[in-house]
């Protein structure tokens, strides 16, 4: 079998958000935000993930106006400067606005489940990522084989998107780290990714700073992104073709090893 290419795309995340769980209220003015995913391009992001809705377990539900109203400017500003943005929402409004601005890349955490988004998607031709998540706490997830269940999940979210009218080579899928499931769930899900893929559909996966990561390493979310980015580059090695990840230089650094690595072997 042929080695991935090692060149995956890697998604710089941008939470213009009061509450996300590593960079909450950080980005929430929008200069801080444009600036800052303009930083993240330039330490080796492909695209940069706008979202306007924490999504950590227990985050106040956001006024979809209010979600748009945070991410718009700021899409407009990087897409102007040339920047590939990936607009990360489960609003059919926010996605449809986002993608009149230019956002090439529609970001669902809840996998498509508006039709309405689905819609957009259709109508735009924007790239859909479709992640799995059966809600943000691990308590929601109840699973009898986590890899058999959530490669059934996401099935039905492709067929759906499908069915909506999205074609096929425009869909991306994540297996929702970190999303309801515990960090046995998550491993095993990582070790199994092969098992998860579907009809060879292109597969985004984000570990960055997850809680699942801080049993490895102590301290504040922040400290985990030397384990992110290792695991970022092991999950390229495996054929993974984006990485969300909030430190592109650290992932672009580890994927520099696991290249210099094979080229001597
Ligand atoms: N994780 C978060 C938010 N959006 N989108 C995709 N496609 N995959 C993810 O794993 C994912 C996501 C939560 O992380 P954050 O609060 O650091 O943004």
């Amino acid at each position: 079998m042929p080695q991935p290419s090692l060149e995956p795309v890697v998604f710089g995340v941008l939470n213009v958000t009061p509450d996300s769980f590593s960079d909450g209220g950080r980005y929430l003015d929008r200069d801080a935000a444009i600036g800052h995913g303009r930083a993240l391009v330039r330490s080796g992001a492909d695209v940069v993930d706008v979202g306007g809705e924490s999504t950590r377990p227990g985050a106040e539900p956001v006024d979809p106006r209010e979600e748009l109203a945070r991410v718009l400017p700021v899409v407009e500003a990087l897409v102007a400067g040339g920047i590939r943005v990936s607009i990360d929402t489960r609003r059919a409004s926010v996605a449809a606005g986002a993608v009149a601005a230019g956002a090439a890349i529609v970001n669902d955490v809840d996998g498509g489940r508006d039709p309405g988004l689905l819609r957009v998607a259709a109508d735009s031709g924007a790239d859909l990522v479709l992640m799995h998540s059966r809600g943000p706490s691990a308590r929601d997830g109840r699973y009898d084989d986590a890899v058999r269940d959530v490669a059934a999940d996401l099935r039905i979210r492709v067929d759906a998107a499908v069915a909506a009218g999205v074609a096929p080579e425009r869909l991306v899928v994540d297996p929702g780290i970190g999303f309801s499931k515990a960090p046995q769930e998550n491993w095993r899900l990582l070790a199994h990714l092969d098992d998860l893929r579907i009809d060879g559909l292109r597969m985004l996966v984000g570990v960055s700073r997850k809680r699942f990561l801080g049993e490895l390493v102590g301290g504040p979310a922040e400290d985990r992104d030397g384990v992110t980015a290792v695991l970022s580059a092991l999950l390229a090695d495996r054929g993974v073709w984006g990485l969300r990840v909030h430190d592109p230089a650290g992932t672009r650094a580890a994927l520099a090893v696991v290249r210099r690595l094979r080229e001597a072997a």
